[in-house]
């Protein structure tokens, strides 16, 4: 059995003995606070010993004021994908891989009979428009329980079914990933509801990844499979995102 804690305990003394030099340094208004936030890994290191493991704000149904814009990806037209969504996603798996011990390969029916976390949030695009909605789905912590994540693992990488782009070279994909504090957060979910109907082909269906608090890039839609990774290298370029390898950052914390 993964034994969550120990694996967690490992991570976070870690994370706590990176982010301990930064807490007295990054308080208030510090010339050295104003040093650090000009470097991506040092303002992840300082928001992280701010934030700890806070949940993001949640809305009632009342907030919720318009649908959610699609944004991105808004209709995958690979021949697999068009095919798969055409049969309502009767066919459709996750595959979660990698340094697991138990990977997983599971249908739609089975994520929707695990237990499941109902959010109604506010999503932050980078480009400036926020939308509320109201999300359901099963946390990713859940699934990656039952995969029984090595303790190498310090990733998650989300692969994507559309192809974000073309070019001579061939097709990308768009992928993802996150740290595996963000992973087993509360409010990190995969989406397969979303107010209160099944998750529209527009936002992401039929699985999407929520993590509350970060911007709307880093929640990819149209996975089909989660690898757990020790490294971001040899994805993409190498900043672990589709977006991040174009100059976003990877951890978008809000
Ligand atoms: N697979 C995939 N995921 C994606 C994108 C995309 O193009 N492809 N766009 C991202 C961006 S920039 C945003 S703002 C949100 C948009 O989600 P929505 O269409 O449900 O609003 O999805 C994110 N996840
Ligand atoms: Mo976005």
């Amino acid at each position: 059995m993964f034994d969550r804690r120990k694996f967690l305990l490992g991570g976070a003394a870690l994370a706590l003995s990176g982010c301990k030099v930064f807490d007295s340094a990054t308080e208030g208004d510090s010339a050295l606070r104003k040093l650090f936030a000009s470097h991506e890994s040092l303002t992840q290191a300082a928001q992280r010993a701010l934030i700890g493991e806070k949940l993001a704000p949640e809305f009632s149904e009342a907030d919720i004021r318009q649908g959610q814009r699609p944004n991105g990806s808004v209709n995958p037209d690979g021949a697999d994908y068009r095919r798969m969504a055409e049969a309502g996603f009767r066919d459709y798996r996750l595959t979660v891989a990698g340094l697991v011990d138990a990977p997983q390969s599971l249908s739609l029916a089975e994520l929707t009979a695990l237990p499941s976390r109902t959010q109604i949030t506010r999503h932050d695009c980078v480009e400036g428009w926020s939308c509320i909605a109201k999300w359901q789905g099963v946390p990713l912590g859940t699934v990656l329980k039952m995969a029984q994540p090595k303790v190498t693992a310090r990733y998650a990488v989300f692969h994507c079914f559309d192809a974000i782009e073309r070019s001579l070279s061939g097709e990308v994909f768009y992928y993802e990933s996150i740290d595996l504090i963000d992973a087993f957060h509360p409010q990190t979910i995969l989406a397969y509801a979303m107010n209160g109907a099944p998750l529209p082909v527009a936002n992401g269906a039929p699985l999407r990844l929520r993590v509350e608090r970060q911007l709307g890039y880093k929640m990819a839609k149209y996975v089909h499979t989660i690898e757990l990774t020790d490294s971001l290298a040899s994805l993409g370029f190498g900043k672990g995102s589709y977006w991040a390898d174009r100059g976003y950052e990877w951890y978008a914390g809000i």
